[in-house]
């Protein structure tokens, strides 16, 4: 819990844009969800939606941290202040952040007007999704806009975060059967822009005309399917401007979709946190004393939470 004092000089700091603060203001909203809650609050931005919230999704090593960094030197050309959070899956092992990726950005390290951090998840109630809204909100409240999330599209959760975007990039590459694995996952599903990475290898026409095939063969729009050789910045302006279109005002309404969506989503979240929080509390004895039985075999997981939903739990 942070001291009113504190909290209101650090939401200043942040407002400010201060980098220390910055990264302080992250490590809350990363490790204390109550402390993110009174930290929001303190800078005012009420759930954000003045920055661009762009999440860049797609399969491990297509090139999207190039691809992000390629995007944010196009940005920056333009005079923006870019935000980037790198989300990582919790990894107990790793111990979370993905450093790799700050490294791969090193060519804008420096420039304080592009800001990037890893981010790891907060275990327990709000995970990893609430934790990401949350550092977006910070970023936004210090002035960054775009806001881009990377993380890599393998697991449900990663893709939803990718979803709660403003607007969300797909990235592929040609090869690996990614087309096939993108569609199991229901990848393709959530791409506004879809990016051909790599196209700089042999089969990418290949690549996206099956991409292609493939969206004709579903209902609804087909998004842009753009080629790009990030490593070389090529075909990257282009991306920019497919994301930057999503905001012009004959295109609004999608984002607008969006941010209805991601705030009724943030919103039930918080209340499941807050509820699941007080209704622990205290009843950590019983629900030791019911994950013994489970383990002893007395009773089902099922019955145990039934016992618990129906307020019939007991020490046993
Ligand atoms: N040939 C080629 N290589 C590329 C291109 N873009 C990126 N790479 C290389 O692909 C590798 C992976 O790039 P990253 O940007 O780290 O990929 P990523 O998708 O962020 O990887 P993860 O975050 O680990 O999933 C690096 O060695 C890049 O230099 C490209 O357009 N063509
Ligand atoms: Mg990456």
């Amino acid at each position: 819990m942070l001291e009113a004092g504190t909290l209101k000089a650090l939401a200043e700091a942040v407002r400010r844009g201060d980098a220390r603060a910055l990264a302080r203001a992250l490590t809350v909203v990363e490790n204390d969800p109550a402390g993110a809650a009174d930290l929001l609050r303190a800078l005012g931005t009420a759930g954000g939606a003045r920055a661009h919230r762009v999440g860049v999704t797609g399969p491990p090593g297509v090139g999207k941290s190039t691809l992000v960094a390629a995007l944010a030197a196009a940005w920056r050309l333009l005079g923006k202040r870019i935000g980037i959070l790198a989300v990582d899956p919790t990894s107990p092992f790793s111990g979370g952040a993905l450093l790799g990726d700050r490294i791969r950005m090193g060519a804008l390290a420096g420039d304080a007007n592009v800001f990037i951090r890893s981010l790891a998840s907060r275990g327990a109630y709000g995970g990893l999704s609430a934790a990401a809204d949350d550092a977006a909100d910070v970023l936004d409240a210090a002035g960054f806009d775009p806001v881009v999330t990377e993380t890599v599209g393998v697991g449900q959760a990663e893709i939803e975060i990718a979803r709660a975007a403003d607007t969300t990039v797909l990235v592929l590459a040609p090869g690996q059967g990614d087309e096939i694995q993108a569609m199991k996952a229901g990848l393709l599903e959530v791409a506004d822009i879809l990016v051909v990475n790599q196209a700089d290898r042999r089969d990418a026409d290949r690549f996206v005309h099956a991409l292609e095939a493939a969206f004709d063969l579903r209902a609804g729009p087909r998004p842009p399917i753009l080629e790009t050789i990030a490593s070389k910045g090529e075909g990257v302006g282009e991306v920019r401007e497919a994301i930057d279109a999503r905001l012009r005002p004959d295109a609004q309404e999608a984002v607008g979709t969006r941010r209805l969506e991601r705030a009724r989503r943030r919103i039930r979240a918080e209340v499941d946190r807050r509820r699941a929080e007080t209704w622990w509390a205290g009843r950590g004895d019983v629900l030791d004393a019911a994950a013994l039985g489970v383990t002893a075999g007395e009773l089902t997981v099922a019955d145990a939470a039934a016992e618990f939903a129906e307020g019939k739990e007991r020490d046993r």
